[in-house]
């Protein structure tokens, strides 16, 4: 057991990302089960079923994905069973116990700090469409671009030991679908000049001349598994290349001795 954890601790130090089994099967089922019913608040006549979410895309359309995925409501609340099997999984302690030097931590969904929206054990939802879909018109396509998730909002936020996220597919699993990392990066220091000029995301993208001179991987994953990755990794531009409506959460594993929201 030991091998194993060092191993996940090495690859999350070296590579800046490693892949863990977090969720089983019936896990998946009511984390998707709780989106659906987020989904469904923002739908006045219509409802999803479970089962529709991959199809997400044939029964949504634009005005109610809009509405859908604004980032105020786009969160999903956990309860104690679910805290636990984050907080208590063996890999993400060893990880927080070896990096931060403790593994006491929180679950905490931030949407705008200005706007005081963050909760405490909540996790935002994604959902992102299939990338060659007609309806999108002039719309922007459903990812957003390479950026790293250090500053969580503010660049006060600005320490390397102040959060990690934890990646996970609860539809498409395939790396059509999974998230475009790009390994070792974290290593690098990401100087502010190479931001894109944008004030509307939580996390700053990088300009396209700064981020094409890395190289990225998708991993396949197996239902149940996440990717845990570094706050310095540069990731993004996830665009689905699948069939189906990717659905996945991330969750941001904040570390108390450095942000205090409450
Ligand atoms: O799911 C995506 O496309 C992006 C996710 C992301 O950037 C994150 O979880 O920090
Ligand atoms: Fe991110």
């Amino acid at each position: 057991m030991k091998k194993i954890l060092n191993n996940k601790l090495n690859s999350f130090l070296n590579d800046g990302y490693c892949i863990v089994d977090i969720f089983n099967k019936s896990n998946l089922e009511e984390l998707k089960r709780k989106i659906k019913i987020k989904i469904n608040k923002s739908l006045k006549s219509k409802s999803l079923k479970i089962k529709e979410l991959k199809n997400y895309h044939k029964i949504i359309d634009n005005n109610l994905h809009s509405n859908i995925i604004d980032s105020s409501k786009r969160y999903i609340g956990l309860n104690k069973s679910y805290q636990n099997i984050i907080l208590k999984n063996k890999f993400i302690n060893y990880i927080c116990k070896n990096y931060w030097g403790h593994e006491q931590k929180e679950i905490t969904w931030v949407a705008s700090l200005k706007k005081k929206q963050v909760k405490k054990n909540s996790t935002a939802f994604r959902l992102a469409r299939p990338m060659n879909l007609s309806i999108y018109g002039k719309q922007k396509k459903d990812v957003g671009g390479v950026h790293f998730d250090l500053f969580f909002g503010s660049a006060e936020n600005y320490n390397y030991k102040a959060l990690i996220t934890i990646w996970c597919p609860l539809v498409g699993f395939t790396n059509s679908y999974t998230l475009r990392i790009s390994p070792k990066s974290h290593l690098k220091k990401h100087k502010k000049v190479n931001l894109d000029k944008q004030k509307k995301y939580l996390s700053p993208v990088f300009k396209t001349k700064y981020t094409k001179r890395f190289k990225y991987i998708r991993p396949n994953l197996k239902p149940g598994q996440a990717i845990i990755f570094h706050p310095n990794l540069l990731h993004g531009g996830s665009h689905n290349l699948g069939v189906n409506t990717r659905c996945s959460l991330d969750f941001r594993l904040t570390n108390p001795n450095i942000l205090k929201f409450h």
